[in-house]
């Protein structure tokens, strides 16, 4: 198999610009997107998407959980296709790149292929994984997770939002539930370009992450109930203060991840009070703990002590306690084979690279349970991420997408 000529190289203009222009879809307050699931700034976003697919000659699939298949035909139709994508969704308070850039990346590859006229062995397909980031319907890659048979379809169909809102119905209403079975489609291999949302690459003066293993996350919904009371004329003593529990649980969580360093990271990061009015104590609290570790054990051992701490919390504090796995998977090892193509694209390039764990979980985490996988990470800037100042060079974009692209049509064969 040949490999593409080291001076072949994505357009870096274009694909900065349909970055430009698909921010330009559900703006945060900030700078950045609050394009989320299901919403109709996703609905807008899905169809700007369609219709470059469409100006790139693409032939557009969508499954039963809206994800966006969008297929190049190869010399010969009948090898499984080479899958390369990410997500168009973001959080609330989102950046520009989280997801997008390995998406368009995906679009670029495409269109650089049609300008070259260059036609691959296997067909490409470049996707759009419906509900990444789990923020509105948790848990995160939730379609990536039903196409790998992770999750039931209809369990993820009644996922609900914070308004009680349930994902098949929002499916339905923005108009992108597809006909497709999840899961049908055959993959080759699948490649995701996304920025590395941490600080590692930026601070060494690397281009490229060549991502070999991605963390494992557990995200446990807690909910502890004690009794409303009057914050003036409650004696200390009598109060069952459900607010104070989660406080001490949050800092339990932040303890627990330090006892395990140099691998292992903790946080409370949604978390409401009820009645959640100033003056009349918390008689019920419920929140979200997410650990992740690339190492199982740890993993595991944090889990037990937090779940541990919080019951003597509770008991402490006289409070109730539930706690409810909500989102999980088991830290990843991609395909070795995957991940030396990717290897070897940055080296042919002349792109700095370094091996690298990815910290944040990607649907290349679930797809990588059901055919080849790896993920090619670029720098971003102070390593921010889920935060709408988060920043990339036009550059760093390219070399990502040029590493894509070789990493992509090599698998793909010409
Ligand atoms: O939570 C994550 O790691 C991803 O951003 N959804
Ligand atoms: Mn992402
Ligand atoms: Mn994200
Ligand atoms: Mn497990």
């Amino acid at each position: 198999m040949t490999s593409p000529g080291e001076n072949l190289r994505i357009n870096g203009d274009r694909l900065w610009e349909s970055l430009m222009e698909m921010a330009k879809i559900g703006p945060g307050v900030a700078g950045g997107n609050n394009r989320q699931t299901l919403t109709d700034a996703d609905k807008e976003g899905r169809a700007l998407f369609a219709r470059w697919c469409d100006e790139a000659g693409l032939t557009l699939g969508v499954d039963q959980m809206g994800t966006m298949f969008a297929r190049r035909e190869g010399e010969d139709p009948s090898l499984d296709p080479v899958y390369v994508g990410s997500h168009l969704d973001t959080q609330p308070t989102g950046g520009k790149y989280d997801g997008v850039l390995g998406v368009l990346g995906g679009l670029e590859l495409v269109r650089t292929l049609n300008d070259l006229g260059i036609k691959t062995r296997r067909p490409i397909v470049v996707t759009n994984w419906t509900n990444e980031e789990g923020t509105r319907f948790a848990p995160a890659m939730l379609a990536s997770g039903v196409f790998a048979g992770m999750h039931e379809q209809d369990w993820a169909y009644d996922r609900t939002d914070a308004e009680g809102k349930r994902f098949g119905d929002e499916l339905e209403r923005i108009g992108w539930k597809g006909e497709e079975a999840v899961g049908a489609r055959k993959i080759h291999a699948m490649f995701e370009l996304h920025i590395e949302q941490g600080p590692i690459l930026e601070a060494e003066g690397k281009d490229i992450g060549v991502v070999t293993h991605g963390q494992g996350l557990w995200w446990l919904e807690v909910t502890l109930t004690g009794k409303d009371a009057h914050t003036g004329s409650t004696p200390m003593t009598m109060r069952v203060n459900a607010g104070l529990g989660m406080a001490r649980v949050t800092e339990a969580v932040h303890r627990i991840a330090m006892a395990h360093q140099p691998d292992a990271v903790g946080a409370v990061g949604q978390a409401n009070v009820y009645p959640n009015s100033r003056n009349v104590i918390p008689g019920k609290a419920v929140f979200t703990i997410d650990i992740r570790s690339p190492d199982l054990g740890k993993l595991t051992s944090m889990r037990s002590e937090i779940e541990a701490e919080a019951a003597r919390i509770a008991e402490e504090l006289g409070l109730g306690v539930k706690i409810e796995p909500v989102g999980h998977f088991d830290p990843v090892t991609f395909d070795p084979g995957c991940v030396s193509a990717v290897r070897q694209a940055a080296e042919r390039l002349g792109y700095s690279h370094r091996d690298i764990v990815s910290g944040a979980g990607h649907d290349a985490c679930w797809i990588n349970r059901v055919a080849p996988t790896a993920m090619i990470m670029c720098p971003c800037v102070d390593g921010l991420s889920h935060n709408e100042a988060e920043e990339i060079s036009k550059e760093w974009a390219t070399a990502g997408a040029d590493v894509l692209f070789h990493a992509v049509v090599e698998t793909a064969g010409i």
